[in-house]
Order: C-alpha cells, then sequence, then structure tokens
C-alpha cells in the first residue's frame, strides 16, 4: 500500500476530508445509527411491532445469500453483494418503503469440525470467533441491517426450528392426487377406514407396529432407506459422488470407495419435481439460473415398455418408444435386482466370445462384471468417452412389437438410480447404444430414416442417426405400423398400442433423486429422532426440542482399515453413549431409547433462514403468520410470494435453491406459511477477480508488493508474470476491506467495490484505483464545507437553470439506476453533476447541496450523514425522501420543430423533445405566422412527426 496517499491528520487538514476524517466520521455514526435503532424494521404484530404509519408502507424484504464464517475472515471480494443490497435498501427506505434487511451466519460445516480435530478447540468457540471478527469487519463497511434480526445457525434457539421443520416432513406425505404434503396422520386415518387400501393389500389393524412404520416409511416425506451409497472406510465416512474420483477413490487421502449399503436419511424431494419446475415460471430469476434447475430436475416424457423374459417382465423406460422395432438387444444395471433371477447355469449354444468376458458360465461373467462396476462412481459411469464395457447375461428377451428374441446384458452405462434400471437399446438410433452394439458385435436396425443421405443401412454407418427431424421405416408388426409417420405421431401411436395390451404406457421420468440427508459428522443438526428396542424409529416430541449436540472429546468419525469393506460407518455422536442411551417417555410410559447419532447436511440451517429474519424471538412458533404474510405473502407480480430481492453467487444455482425452494412448499401445504416460494426475484452477483504474479518458478508472490514499471511487473527486482484470478490466500493476492477503510475509509471502498462495473458482471480488483472514488468524495466535501474553517459554505437563492438542469438529471438518472441495480451507471451520473458543480467554482445553493447529499447518501452513508447534520438537519438522513426530478429540467432543452403548408416552411417552433402529436398539432396551428400564412384556407389533413415536423395540407 506504500503508492498510495494516505495523509496524517495535520492540525492544517482538520477540515479536509482524508482518511483520518472518514474514520472518525465513520465511527462515530455507526455507534448513532446502533444506539438509535435507525435500520430497524418494524413488524405489523408481535415484539417487534412498530409504528403503524411505517408499517402501512409498501413493504421490501432484501436479502443476501449468509455467509459461513471463515477464519480467514472477509476479503474485498466477499461484501460486493453486501454493499450492493445495502445501496438498493438504502434507496428503497427513501422511496417510501419499510425495508427488512439483515444478515445471519451459516455456521454449522466442516471448516470448524476439522479445525477442532486438529486442535481440540470446539467448533463452537472457533465459530462464534469467527462471527465475532466477521461481524466486526461487515460493521466496518457501514452496513445497514436490522441487528435484532440476526443469528446463526448454530444457535440452539435457531437449530430448534430447523430440527421442528424436519419433523414436519417427517410427519407428512404427499399425496399425489392433491398435490400436495398432507399430515401422515391423515393417511393414518385413511388405511384405518379402509379408504385407501394398505400396500402389500393387508388391512391396517393386521399390521404390527414395525409393519406399519415400515409402510409409513414408503410414503413420509423424510424417510431412512438403505440406498447404495459411496462408503470409505479409511475416512470413516459416506462421501457424495463429487468426492470420488474416476478410479473409486476419496479425493480427500486416496482411500478405496466401496458401493455398501447404508441406512441413511433422505428428503423426497422428487414428489415434488412437478411443481419445482412448475413454479419457476412465476419467479423472476436470470435464465441461466432456471434452466440450471430445469436440467437438474430433468424432465422426460417417454414411455414404460414391457420386455418379457421367461415369466417376468422387464420394464424399460424409452424417451424415444417410437423406435421400439430398432430395439435389439437391451441392457440392465449390474445392480438390477432381476439379474439373479434369470441367469441361466450354462451359455446358450453358439454364444459370441465376445460377449462372455472370457467366462465360463454365466454366473462367473455377471458376479465379475458387477464386483468391478460396484467400485465405479456414477459420473465415472456415465463418461461418453469412456470405452462401453458390459457382459452377456445368458439369456433373451422378446422385444413386444417385433417378436423377435434379444439379448439381455449388464453394463454399467446404465444406472440402476434413473428410471427402471434397464433400457432397450437401439443402436441404430443412440450413441452409447451404437457403440456398445459395434463393440458386441450386435445387430442394428434403421427405423428412422437418415435425412442426410447416408442410407438405411447402419453397417454403413459412423455413427448412430439421433434426430428428430424424420420419419419412421421398417417399424411394421402385428397389428401396427408406424412407417411414413414422423417421430411424433409414432410415439404417440406406439404408447396407444402398449397401453391397449397392457404391456406398457406413457410415463414422465426425472433425474431428479431424492436427498441424501445424513452425514456422519459431528458439527451439525442431530436428529430428533430416536429408535426403540425394536429398531423402529420414534419422533421427539415437539417439546423435546431443541435437541442439543453432546460434548464430546473426538470430532472425527472412527476410521478403518482402508480396504475393510465389510466395516460400518462410527459416527462421533455415538461415542456419547449417555447422550445415546436414553430413557424417554413419548406417551406410553418410560421406555429405553437409542438416539440417531448422524447429524443434518449443512444445506439444513440454509433452507429456511429467510423465514427466521421475519420474527427471529418467536418461541412459540417458527414465524407469527400476520408476520409472515406481510413480508413474504404472495402479492401482485409475485404470486407464490417471496423475498423481494435475493442477491448471492451463481454458484448456488441448484442445490441451496432448490431445497430452500423444497422446504418453502413443504411448509406452505402444511399451512405454516402463506408464500409457496422462498425467494421471488434473484439476482447473481460478479465476482471480483485479482492479479496474481508468478516469479520465474511459477510461485505466487505477494501481489501488493509488486511494483509495474515500463509496462513490466517486478517483485524484489525481478520480472514476474501477471494472471487474472480468483481473490485468495493462496493466491497471495487478497485485500482485505479493513486495510481499504484504513487507507481511505469505508465510503470510498462502498463506491469503489459499485463503481467497479455492473454488478452482475465479473471485475478485477486493482487497488491504485481506488483513490479515484476517494476523491469524488473529497471534492464533493470542498463543495459544501470551508477546508480552511470548517464552515458551510452554502448559500440561499435559487440555483440558475444550467444548475438545474445537471441536477434533475442526475436525479433522475441515478434514482432510476439505483431501483434497477446499476449502482456504476448512477455513480457516473453523480460523479458528473459534482464535477459540473465543482467546475462552476462558487458556493451551492442549499437547495442544490441538500439534494446532492441526499443522491448520494444510499452510496456513501457516513459522509452523507455528516454533510446531512452539517446543513442543519437534526434527523437521519436515512429516513428522509429521495430526490425526485422535475420533468421540466430533466428533458434536454427545446428543439426546433419547423411548420410546412404544402411543403413550404411557413414557420419554426421551439418546441420541448417530448411534445406529443396532438399539443405539437395545436401549437403549430394557433402560431401568428402559420395562421397569417394560411389565411383562412380549409385544412385537409395534418401531417405531425413530433418533436420535428408539422405539414399542413391545403
Ligand atoms: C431407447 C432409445 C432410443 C433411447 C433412442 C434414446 C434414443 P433422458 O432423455 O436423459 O431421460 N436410459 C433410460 N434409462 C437409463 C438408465 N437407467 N441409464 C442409462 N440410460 C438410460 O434419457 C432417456 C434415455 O436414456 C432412454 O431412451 C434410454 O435410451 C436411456 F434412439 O431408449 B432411450
Amino acid at each position: 500500500m506504500s503508492e498510495t496517499n494516505s495523509p496524517a491528520p495535520e492540525a492544517a487538514e482538520a477540515h479536509r476530508y482524508t482518511a483520518a476524517m472518514a474514520a472518525d466520521i465513520e465511527a462515530r455514526w455507526q455507534d448513532a445509527w446502533d444506539a438509535q435503532g435507525t435500520y430497524e424494521a418494524p413488524n405489523p404484530t408481535g415484539d417487534l411491532a412498530g409504528d403503524p404509519a411505517v408499517v402501512a408502507r409498501p413493504k421490501k424484504f432484501i436479502m443476501d445469500m449468509f455467509p459461513y464464517p471463515s477464519g480467514a475472515g472477509l476479503h474485498v471480494g466477499h461484501p460486493l453483494g453486501y454493499i450492493a443490497t445495502d445501496v438498493y435498501a438504502r434507496h428503497q427506505r427513501m422511496t417510501g418503503h419499510n425495508v427488512l434487511h439483515t444478515l445471519g451466519f451459516d455456521a454449522f460445516g466442516l471448516p470448524a469440525e476439522q479445525y477442532a480435530v486438529q486442535t481440540g478447540t470446539h467448533p463452537r468457540v472457533s465459530t462464534e470467533a469467527n462471527i465475532e471478527n466477521m461481524k466486526k469487519q461487515l460493521r466496518r463497511l457501514g452496513l445497514g441491517h436490522d441487528r435484532r434480526r440476526s443469528f446463526a445457525t448454530i444457535d440452539p434457539d435457531y437449530y430448534k426450528w430447523t430440527q421442528w421443520i424436519f419433523l414436519q416432513i417427517y410427519n407428512s406425505w404427499y399425496d399425489a392426487d392433491a398435490k400436495k404434503a398432507r399430515p401422515i396422520t391423515e393417511l393414518v386415518a385413511e388405511f384405518e377406514a379402509g379408504t385407501r387400501e394398505v400396500p402389500g393389500g393387508r388391512t391396517w389393524s393386521a399390521l404390527t407396529a414395525a409393519e406399519r412404520a415400515d409402510v409409513l416409511g414408503g410414503f413420509r416425506l423424510a424417510y431412512s432407506s438403505d440406498a447404495p451409497v459411496n462408503w470409505c472406510p479409511g475416512l470413516g465416512t459416506v462421501l457424495a459422488n463429487e468426492e470420488v474420483t474416476a478410479d473409486g477413490r476419496s479425493e480427500r487421502g486416496n482411500f478405496p470407495v466401496f458401493k455398501a449399503r447404508l441406512s441413511q436419511w433422505n428428503m423426497r424431494i422428487t414428489a415434488y419435481a412437478d411443481r419445482l419446475l412448475e413454479d419457476l415460471e412465476e419467479l423472476d430469476w436470470p435464465e441461466a439460473i432456471k434452466l440450471q434447475q430445469r436440467n437438474w430436475i430433468g424432465r422426460s416424457e417417454g414411455a414404460r415398455v414391457d420386455f418379457a423374459l421367461g415369466d417376468e417382465a422387464v420394464t424399460v423406460f424409452t424417451t424415444r418408444p417410437d423406435t421400439l422395432f430398432g430395439a435389439t438387444y437391451m441392457v440392465l444395471a449390474p445392480e438390477h435386482p432381476l439379474v439373479e433371477k434369470f441367469v441361466p447355469a450354462a451359455w446358450p449354444e453358439g454364444t459370441n466370445e465376445k460377449w462372455t468376458g472370457g467366462h465360463a458360465t454365466p454366473a462367473a461373467a455377471v458376479a465379475a462384471y458387477r464386483a468391478t462396476s460396484a467400485a465405479k462412481s456414477d459420473v465415472e459411469r456415465q463418461a461418453d468417452a469412456k470405452e462401453k464395457t458390459g457382459v452377456f447375461t445368458g439369456e433373451y428377451a422378446v422385444n413386444p412389437v417385433s417378436g423377435e428374441k434379444v439379448p439381455v446384458f449388464i453394463a454399467d452405462y446404465v444406472l440402476m438410480g434413473y428410471g427402471t434400471g434397464a433400457i432397450m437399446a437401439v443402436p441404430a438410433h443412440d450413441a452409447r447404444d451404437f457403440e456398445f452394439a459395434r463393440a458386441f458385435e450386435l445387430p442394428m436396425r434403421c427405423v428412422v430414416r437418415p435425412t442426410d443421405g447416408r442410407g438405411t443401412d447402419p453397417a454403413e454407418w459412423d455413427d448412430a442417426f439421433a434426430s428428430y427431424d424424420a420419419e419412421l421405416v421398417n417399424s411394421a408388426g402385428d397389428g401396427i405400423t408406424l412407417d411414413g409417420l414422423g417421430v411424433v405421431e409414432a410415439k404417440a401411436a406406439i404408447t396407444d398400442w402398449l397401453a391397449e395390451r397392457g404391456i406398457g404406457e406413457g410415463t414422465v421420468n426425472f433425474r431428479l433423486r431424492d436427498w441424501l440427508f445424513s452425514r456422519q459428522r459431528y458439527w451439525g443438526e442431530p436428529f430428533p429422532i430416536v429408535y426403540d428396542e425394536d429398531g423402529v424409529a420414534h419422533a421427539l416430541p415437539e417439546s423435546m426440542l431443541p435437541l442439543e449436540l453432546p460434548e464430546v472429546d473426538d470430532y472425527s468419525p472412527r476410521t478403518f482399515e482402508p480396504d475393510d469393506a465389510s466395516s460400518k460407518p462410527e459416527t462421533p455422536l455415538s461415542r456419547a453413549e449417555d447422550w445415546v442411551h436414553v430413557e424417554l417417555d413419548l406417551g406410553d410410559g418410560v421406555k429405553s431409547y437409542r438416539r440417531e447419532t448422524n447429524t443434518m447436511p449443512n444445506w439444513a440451517g440454509s433452507c429456511w433462514y429467510e423465514l427466521r429474519y421475519l420474527d427471529p424471538h418467536n418461541d412459540a412458533a417458527l414465524v407469527d403468520p400476520a408476520v409472515e404474510q406481510y413480508w413474504m405473502g404472495p402479492r401482485e407480480g409475485a404470486p407464490h410470494g417471496g423475498v423481494d430481492l435475493y442477491v448471492g453467487g451463481a454458484e448456488h444455482a441448484v442445490l441451496h435453491l432448490l431445497y430452500a425452494r423444497f422446504w418453502s412448499k413443504v411448509l406452505f401445504d402444511l399451512g405454516h406459511v402463506s408464500s409457496a416460494e422462498p425467494f421471488h426475484k434473484l439476482f447473481n452477483q460478479g465476482m471480483i477477480q485479482a492479479y496474481a504474479y508468478t516469479d520465474a518458478r511459477g510461485v505466487y508472490v505477494p501481489a501488493a508488493d509488486v511494483e509495474e514499471r515500463d509496462g513490466g511487473y517486478f517483485y524484489e527486482g525481478r520480472p514476474v508474470r501477471r494472471e487474472h484470478g480468483k481473490m485468495g490466500k493462496s493466491l497471495k493476492n487478497a485485500v482485505t476491506p479493513d486495510e481499504i477503510c484504513a487507507e481511505y475509509g469505508a465510503d470510498t471502498l462502498r463506491l469503489y467495490e459499485m463503481a467497479m462495473g455492473p454488478l452482475d458482471v465479473s471485475r478485477p480488483w486493482d487497488t491504485r484505483a481506488v483513490v479515484g472514488q476517494y476523491r469524488l468524495l473529497q471534492r464533493l466535501w470542498r463543495n459544501i464545507v470551508d477546508e480552511e474553517t470548517g464552515a458551510v459554505t452554502v448559500v440561499d437563492g435559487e440555483p440558475d437553470e444550467a444548475t438545474l438542469r445537471a441536477l434533475h438529471k442526475a436525479i433522475d438518472g441515478a434514482g432510476a439506476d439505483m431501483a434497477g441495480l446499476r449502482f456504476n451507471t448512477a455513480i457516473a451520473k453523480i460523479t458528473e453533476l459534482n464535477n459540473f458543480l465543482t467546475k462552476a467554482g462558487k458556493p451551492l445553493e442549499r437547495s442544490v447541496a441538500e439534494r446532492l447529499v441526499l443522491l448520494i447518501a444510499p452510496l456513501a452513508p457516513h459522509i452523507a450523514e455528516e454533510l446531512w447534520h452539517r446543513l442543519g438537519h437534526a434527523e437521519s438522513v436515512v429516513h428522509q425522501d429521495f430526490p425526485v426530478a422535475d420533468p421540466a429540467y430533466v428533458v434536454d432543452e427545446a428543439v426546433t420543430c419547423v411548420v410546412q403548408i404544402k411543403g413550404k416552411v411557413k414557420a419554426r417552433l421551439e418546441v420541448p423533445p417530448t411534445i406529443s402529436d396532438d399539443d405539437l398539432e395545436k401549437l403549430a396551428l394557433a402560431d401568428d405566422a402559420v395562421v397569417a400564412a394560411l389565411g383562412g384556407a380549409e385544412i385537409r389533413k395534418v401531417i405531425v412527426r413530433a418533436p420535428k415536423l408539422v405539414n399542413i395540407v391545403i
């Protein structure tokens, strides 16, 4: 920071706007705002109830994606979005809105737990220290947050309600007819009354408690299941697919990973797939994010088709039922449960050697192939470029429409978790099937006539013909012919044909999977679930919430021999014996129970935090319904309700934003909230990038100490290379807001971040450019305060026309820009006005000075508050009205309009550029010169092209 000017506060400078002056102003006003509760937003009811006149204003609920309190603290990239929402919130406050803006902390998570494992410090201790540090850093920026509403997800008062929501979800089921979640008690009532059939066909009263629990588990929106997961004994934990490498090892530690069936909690988000898709339409979100959500949900329309295999039917899911005549083999996922049932003892006569994988029997081939594919991740199995592998099962199925026998393979390019885990392979028209068929010498049949001149014999093709825009061939059979139909008609025809025979039906399939909701971690919310002696799960009653984390000595999960595939995870909580084994009365006397020892994933706390900001101290309810309705409820333009503006990074396109939408919908269905969507408008801010510098060895050198000269960059005298990257510790280029605040003040930092470019675009940080905004504030100060004496220099009287024009244009443009989140152009307009006033070189009229201060107040609130008070006001600038532009001064000065009669110019009028055709016609016809030229002649037609031309035909 050596090259920037940071003048010491000398006596001669006592009245100049310097860093020292900024520091003093900013600290003083931050204290005053806190003391006066300047940013406290009143609720319509409850203990935050405020002034009814304020509550009656239109509301604006403005939110940021809340931060994880990392030990490294903030760099200047982090607050970009927070400053933007703050400027917007301030502008909204000044334009008559009741604004709610606050910020909490998303504080469960792995880093604190790992730090605890290394140092023995309790995660709560380190997390709370990090929160304190971050709060200090954020406060220094002058963010106008309602601090009464802030919380952290680790607060027991908060996670009590996270657990409570879990119980609501656990205690409900999705009624597909009503298209909504309903209490599980209503399902039980229907089973008891016999109005709904119990799966399995027995009567409800005939089932044991454990059997009933099992049946309900198939309906609950939160359920435990033993689906295959990635189990890593060496780390002692289950891993997400993204944490497993292509060779089936853990990314961290490089230990083997096994597919194991382990009992884990899941959320039935798939029940909401359709609504999550449909309701996207009404949201004011960036199109790119909507598209990512649509792809993630992945709705495919197609059909299920049964292929007979002995006495069994193997059901496939296909999006191209029209190609059924071209299905020349089948593939099942290696894990498909039917595989065990039909594998014959020996290979059928004449089996192609390529199909057997060199094994003596189908059973041996299948077992060997299953073992290798179990060690692979789904991502790896699906990789398009990968060579297709598989083995023949020794069995043939029957193509239902052609009657042909088709060989059945298992291959890992078919996933168990999608569709039905089985496909009909159409090698002529599907790229992956084409490659597989080539490798295994399987027959191909063209059933969609190629439109690219390649002919209809797939033996001569280089790849599959996959277009939809063509007609069917080679597709005639038992009572049906598709030949000559287009793909769309053929799909409909074959689907009807299958349905009539009861061997298929049209169906919709989703890519979306249920959400794996448990983790083998310490630092997360405990599940409010206990198991009885029979292993049946029971929900804790609300009165036992919050269920707090126990104290433990060791925060890490137990690890095993890395290749001990038979091991089972042992969670940190399971070692807290006194906590795990409890005697409880759950309504039928005191009994022994064992607590669930997994914890919730760190997404849980961010699934509903917008609701808690509304009513943070309510201990009787998640949120008061009237309060929720006021801030979040459906309204014009937002039929599903939701936060008015939510700003955060685009990296949260699916997980957080999808999970939060899902929880909102469940709470809405169960009647706890009036909003079915959490965030009505979403805006993604860009990233602040930074230059990083590497020396000859490619090692990063501290960016702050790099010098620029002669068009090159030097560190300790030696040339270094400049590159563009993220800001952070590892690139040695992090700049902290604290440094910039110390050097120039928070107002300068705020202006610089907002001026760097459009908010949604990434931009490179350049410390040397910050001084430009500092100078803007210095000129602003000098325009109002005498630097020698500290006296306010404004005068009474009316500003001249040119000043009024400059002022009103800036008000008009900057106000619209702030409302539209275009802060960079707002700053450009204010700068232009300030420069104009500086150049005029005379004292400002009071009315000009005051409006200038109000104009910049959302962007640079501290200097604005100081100047506002120096101008003689006792009340805060924060709640003043934003200036309103007088349209008369906003438009450009008059333009010249020519008036023609019979094509000859008879008059020239000076008119406002915005004049309407009607007004211009009246003006022209009333003009003396025009009246004289007309001489009373009858007017046949007047052609008006405002504002430049009037043509009169006589
Ligand atoms: C026959 C066919 C012919 C197919 C054709 C495609 C083109 P989306 O669109 O992603 O839903 N498929 C079905 N289940 C699968 C599984 N578990 N693992 C791997 N692939 C699976 O994809 C649906 C298509 O992917 C289905 O339609 C099926 O191949 C395949 F010319 O069936 B299709």
